[in-house]
């Protein structure tokens, strides 16, 4: 029996003008009141260190080097990696990475419950474009400031799970789930930053928004057989809107645990991870049931 209580720390808004400590102490009030709940795994957003900062355009785009980190851990956040070995608490978190060769990612980062960095993945789907578009109402500059992953969708065996990463826009797209499904993953962590007015489109509304992003994630978990657990960055920052909805997913696509506001706040679940089991063997039993020579492959349009 592979039980382990998952814990969703949504994040709310991040100002500009907000430090990386004043988050970071955010973050660690999430952990500990998680630990109150016997959580052993927490999820937390996409870039859950700094204010969404594509969303402004900068000529220069070294202007923007100000939100990357260099190293992980590092002085910022330390006392996080120290919290949760202290607790006992495995956890994942965006951040935007500035390699020593002067590559940038939008990355996340997957930790044992000591503390210890177990795994890493780079955003492959970047959403929006790379230069000032005058046509949108608000810019979406992710495919400026950060290069596609280069890591690939990998599977981790952590604390007796097989865990993922995706981060975001990763989560609209079914290969994102197949690729992890293929190495037999039972819990996806998706951090994310959306927002809530389309840039392009007539504004197609919050509930729209909302409902596409468990559309993604719900058809992801139950054709894969795996948890999926998607947390939000919400609320304004700086006058732009962020939406929330974090959920928990359990591996026949069910919501079993929804955020109910647009800032910080946990949601839990107790999710049996031998539940995954059914679906791989049966249905969703990939040996038996795919036939790839049907399948589109690499390259081919
Ligand atoms: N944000 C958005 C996301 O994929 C977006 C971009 C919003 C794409 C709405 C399509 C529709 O959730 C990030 N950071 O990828």
């Amino acid at each position: 029996m592979r039980k382990m209580i998952v814990g969703g720390a949504q994040m709310g808004p991040i100002q500009k003008a907000c430090s990386r400590e004043a988050v970071v102490a955010r973050m660690m009030a999430l952990m500990t009141e998680a630990h109150g709940q016997g959580v052993t795994m927490l999820v937390y957003p996409e870039l859950a260190l700094t204010t969404f900062f594509p969303r402004w355009h900068a000529a220069d785009r070294a202007e923007m080097d100000i939100w990357f980190e260099t190293e992980m851990p590092n002085g910022a956040t330390q006392p996080l990696f120290d919290l949760a070995r202290e607790l006992g608490i495995a956890f994942t978190f965006g951040f935007a990475e500035l390699t020593p060769d002067g590559h940038h990612f939008n990355t996340s980062i997957l930790t044992d419950r000591a503390g210890n960095i177990v795994g890493r993945y780079r955003k492959i789907h970047l959403p929006g474009h790379d230069e000032y578009d005058p046509d949108r109402t608000h810019q979406h500059l992710e495919k400026r400031y950060f290069e596609p992953g280069d890591l690939g969708f990998n599977v981790w065996r952590n604390e007796g799970v097989v865990m993922g990463m995706a981060i975001c826009n990763d989560r609209r797209w079914p290969e994102t789930y197949r690729e992890l499904g293929l190495q037999g993953v039972e819990l996806i962590t998706i951090g994310y930053n959306t927002p809530s007015v389309n840039s392009q489109k007539g504004d197609e509304g919050l509930r729209q928004r909302l409902f596409h992003s468990d559309l993604s994630m719900q058809a992801g978990a139950y054709q894969n057989s795996t948890y999926v657990v998607g947390v939000a960055k919400a609320g304004t920052e700086d006058g732009h809107h962020l939406m929330g909805g974090s959920v928990i997913v359990d591996p026949d696509g069910e919501i079993i645990a929804r955020a109910t506001t647009e800032d910080d706040e946990l949601i839990t679940a107790e999710c049996d991870f031998d539940r995954c089991t059914f679906g791989k063997t049966t249905v969703f039993d990939f040996a038996r049931h795919r036939r790839i020579e049907h399948y589109q492959r690499i390259g081919s349009q």
